[in-house]
């Protein structure tokens, strides 16, 4: 069915979590809804505030715009609006735009009839975001323990972080995180390949079958996911990455305090061959 009258058919009442059929709407291509709404309502505000902060500081360069937390002195309280509190407010609105962005998929996954697996997908990136920014921050008693936001400052802390742990790379959970996206990326380009090659032949030549891609694993390594199980594989991938990298932050300073390489300790000691 073409786009546009599959739209006009399915674009009826229904399906929304809260609201009613308030809100059960379309703006253009957009669907509104409730959550529609709040998101437009966190976003705008949120990206309002980071404007203003940018502006009181002077710094109208995209890539140098720095919202920085709360110096650590504050610890879990309310700070001053323009030494952390604007980046705290900012973050309830970026939580508040996130979860409500999740929400709307919710609803229109509900008007389509369809599983929830994109806003649950969804809710993983939040779940890091959140690690980031509350969880971990709570844990080490500070909000300064949050990223700033901003370009370049936001990857300053990220190294920063790192080497307070000596060497990242040796925290087992982010070694697990990066296998896992790494995995991700091989997955994807294997079943992107694999897919235009069946789908999308030279001129004249005809469209090959699910078949012809089983085939093509079973004769190269002798087994096939098969089609739909691909599709599960990648979400796993992509889920255990984020899932993976939550971890692998929260246990930095909260769990483990000391350097990452100093954990294998354990591993180095083992009788077999210590
Ligand atoms: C392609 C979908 C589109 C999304 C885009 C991002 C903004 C921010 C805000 C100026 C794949 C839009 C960006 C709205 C503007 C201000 C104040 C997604 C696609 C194009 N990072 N990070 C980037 C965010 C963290 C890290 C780029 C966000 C953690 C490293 C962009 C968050 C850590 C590198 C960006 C976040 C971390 C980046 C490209 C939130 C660990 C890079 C992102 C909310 C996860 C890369 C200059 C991209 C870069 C990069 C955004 C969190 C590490 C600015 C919104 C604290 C090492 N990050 N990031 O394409 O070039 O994602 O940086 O958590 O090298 Mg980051
Ligand atoms: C947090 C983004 C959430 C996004 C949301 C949506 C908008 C809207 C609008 C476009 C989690 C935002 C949407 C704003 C935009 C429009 C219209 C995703 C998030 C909710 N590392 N490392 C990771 C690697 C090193 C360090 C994760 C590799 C060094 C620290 C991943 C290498 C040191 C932290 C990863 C490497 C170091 C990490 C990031 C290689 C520095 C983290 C992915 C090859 C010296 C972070 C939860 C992620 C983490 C993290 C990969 C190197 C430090 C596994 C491949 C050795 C401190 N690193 N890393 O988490 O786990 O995405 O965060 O060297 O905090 Mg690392
Ligand atoms: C996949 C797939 C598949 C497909 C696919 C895809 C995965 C096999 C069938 C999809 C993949 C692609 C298309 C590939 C490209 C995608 C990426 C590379 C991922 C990254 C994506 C981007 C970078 C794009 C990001 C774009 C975004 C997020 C859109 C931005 C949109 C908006 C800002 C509007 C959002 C709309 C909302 C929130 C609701 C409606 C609101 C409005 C329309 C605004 C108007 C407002 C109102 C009516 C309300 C007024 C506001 C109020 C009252 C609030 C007041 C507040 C005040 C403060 C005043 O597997 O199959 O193919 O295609």
């Amino acid at each position: 069915m073409a786009m546009l009258s599959f739209e006009k058919k399915y674009r009826v009442r229904g399906g929304t979590l809260v609201g009613g059929d308030l809100f059960d709407f379309w703006v253009g291509p957009f669907y509104v809804g409730f959550f529609g709404l709040t998101t437009v309502f966190f976003a705008f505000i949120g990206t309002a505030l980071i404007f203003y902060g940018t502006s009181q500081a002077g710094v109208f360069n995209p890539w140098t715009i720095n919202i920085a937390p709360p110096n650590l002195e504050y610890g879990l309280g309310l700070a001053p609006l323009m030494k952390g509190g604007l980046w705290q407010v900012i973050t309830v609105c970026a939580i508040g735009a996130f979860g409500s962005w999740a929400l709307r998929e919710v609803e229109i996954s509900r008007k389509l009839g369809m599983g929830l697996h994109v806003p649950f997908a969804f809710s993983f990136a939040i779940l890091a975001y959140v690690t980031l920014v509350v969880i971990r921050p709570l844990l080490l008693g500070a909000w300064g323990h949050g990223f700033p936001y901003g370009i370049l400052s936001h990857l300053d802390w990220v190294s920063n972080v790192g080497y307070q742990y000596l060497h990242f790379h040796y925290n087992p959970a982010h070694m697990i995180a990066v296998s896992l996206f790494f995995g991700n990326a091989f997955a994807l380009a294997l079943h992107g390949s694999l897919i235009l090659s069946a789908t999308n032949p030279a001129p004249g030549q005809p469209v090959k079958t699910p078949e012809h891609e089983d085939t093509f694993f079973r004769d190269t390594i002798g087994y096939s996911i098969g089609t739909l199980g691909i599709h599960r594989l990648g979400l796993f991938l992509a889920l255990g990455a984020v899932f993976f990298s939550a971890v692998c932050i929260v246990i930095s300073g909260p769990f483990w305090t000391r350097g990452w390489p100093e954990w294998w300790d354990w591993w180095l000691n083992i009788p077999i061959w210590s």
